[in-house]
């Protein structure tokens, strides 16, 4: 009966990672277009760098995963309870000690050393000290909405444009964005873009990414997801919103467009 149950859980695990390893995004089954074994394909500047330390770190914790997983099994059956002799207590073995503890740490600094400049290039405000702020973003219960300077060309403004859930960028420029919230924590992430940042009440995150148009010019559609990333109330699954990347024309007329619509109080002009 136990060996019954035993093998139960065996068939229960290997069939419950075999549906994911056979799931559709994952290695053998039919991939859909645009995407990659794990990741949808980047589209922006820095996603290339990104997915470099998803896939080194991913590494190294497959290969650990695999052998201290496999270390536990061999111990199971080799000193299971047939064995009738009693285990050897151990007070510690320093040499062990010292390869767990070194190992991990060392892995640890070539996580650091290899992440350094990526963070700095994306995460510090000396990347985009120089450019002007695209647009601003806030987060709400459950809405993203961006806000697009006016004709003043200010922000913070009377005249800002206001765009809700839709994110309309020219593919030529750094955009530049700041990142508030309203009331929760959200977090402001784009998967194409391989941007994600948490949006914290009170404070105000610049944000950026830029996009590849030759890799933008890869997909077969020209918009792209963005979600909440963090749980955020009862309607989080409804943050989703879209970023429209377009040429720096129709960027400029959709602009129009919207400060026409925005601006419009439903009488004709005589
Ligand atoms: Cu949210």
């Amino acid at each position: 009966m136990r060996i019954l149950f035993t093998l139960l859980l065996l068939v229960m695990t290997v069939l419950g990672v075999w549906t994911f390893i056979d799931s559709e995004t994952f290695l053998f089954g039919p991939q859909p277009e645009g995407y990659t074994w794990w990741w949808p394909a980047e589209i922006s500047t820095y996603g290339e760098d990104i997915d470099f330390l998803f896939y080194l770190i991913s590494g190294m914790i497959l290969v650990f995963f695999v052998l201290t997983e496999g270390l536990l099994l061999w111990f199971v059956f080799k000193y299971g309870a047939k064995r009738p002799d009693k285990g050897a207590f151990s007070h510690g073995n320093h040499r062990l000690e010292f390869l767990w503890t070194g190992i991990p740490a060392l892995l640890l600094l070539v996580i650091a050393f290899s992440q350094m400049s990526t963070f700095a290039s994306i995460k510090f405000r000396s990347a985009i000290e120089d450019e002007p702020v695209f647009c601003d973003i806030w987060g709400s219960q459950f809405d993203w909405r961006f806000h697009y300077p006016g004709a003043d060309g200010r922000l913070g403004t009377v005249d800002d444009l206001q765009s809700p859930f839709e994110l309309v960028v020219p593919d030529d420029q750094k955009i530049v964005m700041n990142l508030r919230s309203r009331d929760v924590l959200h977090s402001f992430f784009i998967p194409k873009m391989r941007l994600k940042q948490d949006a914290v009440p009170g404070m105000t995150f610049p944000i950026w990414f830029q996009a590849d148009p030759e890799q933008v010019a890869l997909e077969s559609k020209n918009h792209f997801d963005i979600i909440c990333a963090e749980l955020c109330g009862w309607g989080h699954y409804k943050m989703s919103g879209r970023v429209r990347v377009v040429s720096r024309s129709e960027y400029e007329a959709w602009l129009e467009e919207m400060t026409a619509k925005q601006f419009d109080n439903g009488f004709e002009a005589d």
